[in-house]
């Protein structure tokens, strides 16, 4: 009963809970919610899970598309003008949608911040 689709086979390079605010979906600003999200790095990409969901079962359940975000060609910065949070860093991708993330505890979202750039500067550009 195995069953492992493709998708379930690239490599989980870091996940975990942060505080998660989308602020832009296509360019148009949103309206700030912050949200606790359990968050996927894997395969050049961001997966964002609702706070109660097992990932994995999530995933494996027929239909079940998480929120993600495609880092080819995404910037990551730091930011302390976007909110009165500390430790804020913003993910902004091609399309133009804008994300905020945040940890009260220093050392995971630094581990954050360095696993989402390094994972952006070792994908093409486009
Ligand atoms: C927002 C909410 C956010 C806050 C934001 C407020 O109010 O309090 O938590 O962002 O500040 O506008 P509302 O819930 O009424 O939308 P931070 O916690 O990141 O400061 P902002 O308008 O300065 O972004």
């Amino acid at each position: 009963t195995d069953i492992i689709s493709p998708k379930e086979q690239t490599v989980v390079e870091k996940e975990g809970y942060l505080l998660k605010a989308k602020i832009a979906d296509g360019g148009k600003k949103l309206r700030k919610n912050w949200s606790t999200s359990w968050i996927v790095l894997a395969g050049g990409k961001i997966e964002f899970y609702k706070e109660s969901k097992q990932p994995a079962l999530a995933n494996l359940k027929a239909g079940y598309k998480p929120e993600w975000v495609d880092l080819c060609g995404a910037h990551i910065e730091w930011t302390t003008e976007k909110s009165s949070r500390k430790n804020v860093f913003q993910i902004t991708t091609i399309s133009g949608n804008e994300f905020l993330l945040q940890s009260d505890i220093d050392f995971i979202i630094l581990d954050w911040f360095h696993a989402i750039k390094n994972a952006i500067d070792r994908l093409p550009k486009e």
